[in-house]
């Protein structure tokens, strides 16, 4: 029987008597079942790390609940069943259709997306989509201050909602406010293009502690800060420092976020997981399954991936027929066109690849686009005796951590790009590579295909140590310690980053290039 490493029932002190927090979507699934929906409570990583905090304290989540308009009548009702289940209460912010498209297609997924990972061609600027994120970062503030007491402590989440601390301000709310992005935040000389810089900056800085994903995004944050508002003064070192500009001071830290470590291991360890894997025993029967695991999106490298496979094939024939690319792509973001283009494109290169090089009782890349339930994907991360999570630029990458506490056989080898969040933390035990370099990445799949069953495990067994220490619960508890301590608090050292650096694959395969 799997027994959680910590108990669930309470959590970590915020200062003040609830937490309330806000979040672009609410943490719900719904489904249309005929004319109605169903609707269950979520369960992705945020959920379980904060849930035990929100119950404890009887905390509210703010969001969208993902519909357009008005609530529709039984929706409601469904709604309160879910929030009497879940055990905190769930306060809904509608959107108009209007507001959806300018703010979330816009805004927020046309230029933060793109603008926060680096991608600087694919920013689309309308100045509609900046009124209408203000006005919904103003109406997500209105909602906070509607259900907080005077006590509640707020904490924001990502990238959608910057600005709602200082809208918070402006409505003379004087409670404490956090927030966390879940993305990179990009050097000065990317934010320089962004037309409203300095308010984005402000609307940061109007928080009493803003939380990055790595140092890295920190430090380019105060670069940013002292680049653009001038007046900022730094103090303290660690990964929790003061920023003073104009007159406020904010707290900034690196708070690299996680995963329920236990929660996957046991799964990975359950009758249910290893069933599901003698289902996929069919795919790679005389070889080793490699793994991709993403949403659909632009960031996450996944034609660079499908080349460097190809180069690996080509560079390495010893892989033909030994070695199985199963990629799987869960549906993200498809009503805009540069997610459409990015589908069709890695549709046409997995066609491409499996034409050039398809075997009897062979096919290199399998392809899957869909949502896998927990179990069913768990039972490929424990298959997979690779997994290749090769990102442009990535805030943290969750599937990097959720491998390796799956990988409970000890043979799993994780290939991983220097530019994930997830690098800095996983660099002694994954082989890190450039995601650009397509060379580099396909030798690096030779070198986890020969690589010995005794370095598998060597490495993996540091890479589990780390992802099982720097679990979620832990990522919440630095957050709230940061967020109630009257000095600059005395964290542990978060790993920084090092290009190229740490157990890079780069020295292992200088001699091969
Ligand atoms: P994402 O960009 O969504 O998150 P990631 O951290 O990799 O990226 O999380 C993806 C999640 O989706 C994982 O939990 C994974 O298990 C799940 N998933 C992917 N494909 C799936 C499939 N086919 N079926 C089922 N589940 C699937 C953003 C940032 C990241 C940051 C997280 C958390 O972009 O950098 O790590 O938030 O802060």
């Amino acid at each position: 029987v799997f027994e959680p490493r910590r108990p669930l029932v309470s959590g970590p002190r915020f200062p003040g008597r609830r937490i309330v927090v806000a979040s672009n979507r609410l943490p719900l699934v719904m489904e249309r079942a005929g004319d109605g929906w169903e609707v269950e409570a979520g369960s992705g990583g945020l959920v379980t790390a904060l849930a035990p905090v929100l119950r404890s304290t009887g905390g509210v989540w703010v969001g969208w609940p993902g519909l357009t308009g008005p609530l529709e009548a039984g929706l409601e009702e469904k709604l309160d069943r879910v929030t009497a289940d879940a055990g905190y209460d769930l306060e809904p912010v509608p959107l108009s259709e209007d507001e959806r498209d300018h703010y979330y297609y816009g805004f927020s997924n046309e230029v933060l997306w793109p603008l926060l990972h680096d991608l600087q061609t694919l920013f689309r600027f309308d100045p509609d989509y900046w009124e209408a994120y203000r006005g919904v970062n103003r109406r997500f503030a209105a909602a906070m201050a509607r259900v907080a007491g005077e006590d509640d402590y707020l904490w924001v989440q990502d990238y959608h909602l910057m600005l709602v601390a200082a809208a918070l301000r402006e409505m003379d709310v004087g409670n404490r406010v956090g927030y966390f992005l879940h993305t990179p935040f990009p050097s000065p000389d990317i934010l320089v293009k962004l037309p409203w810089r300095t308010q984005i900056l402000r609307g940061l800085l109007a928080y009493d502690l803003v939380g990055f994903q790595t140092v890295r995004d920190r430090d380019n944050f105060l670069e940013c800060v002292g680049l653009f508002l001038r007046d900022a003064r730094i103090e303290g070192e660690g990964p929790v420092v003061a920023c003073t500009c104009a007159g406020r001071q904010v707290r900034v830290g690196a708070f690299p976020i996680s995963i329920d470590f236990d929660d996957f291991d046991g799964l990975a360890r359950s009758e249910r997981v290893t069933r599901a894997m003698g289902e996929l025993g069919g795919i790679s029967p005389r070889g080793q399954m490699m793994l991709g695991v993403d949403r659909l999106d632009y960031t996450k490298g996944i034609p660079n991936r499908l080349d460097a496979f190809e180069a690996a094939l080509e560079r390495h024939p010893e892989l033909r027929g030994r070695i199985t690319l199963v990629q799987l792509v869960v549906p993200s973001r498809e009503h805009i066109p540069e997610y459409h283009d990015l589908k069709r494109q890695i549709e046409r290169r997995v066609g491409e690849l499996n034409g050039r090089f398809t075997r009897e009782s062979w096919v290199p890349v399998h392809y899957l686009y869909r949502s896998l339930d927990r179990p069913e994907l768990v039972a490929h991360y424990r298959k997979a005796s690779i997994a290749l999570v090769t990102p442009l630029k990535d805030g943290m990458n969750l599937v990097a951590k959720e491998f390796c506490a799956s990988s409970v056989d000890g043979h799993g080898v994780l290939i991983l790009s220097e530019v994930a969040g997830a690098a800095p933390q996983l660099q002694d035990g994954a082989l890190l590579v450039n995601p650009y370099d397509t060379v580099q990445v396909a030798d690096a799949i030779a070198s986890a295909a020969g690589m010995t069953a005794e370095e598998r495990r060597g490495r993996l067994d540091r890479l589990r140590a780390v992802v099982r220490e720097w679990d979620v619960y832990r990522w919440v508890e630095s957050f709230a310690r940061a967020a109630s301590s009257p000095e600059i608090p005395d964290l542990p050292a978060v790993p920084g980053y090092v290009p190229g650096g740490g157990a890079s694959c780069e020295d292992d395969l200088a001699d091969s290039r």
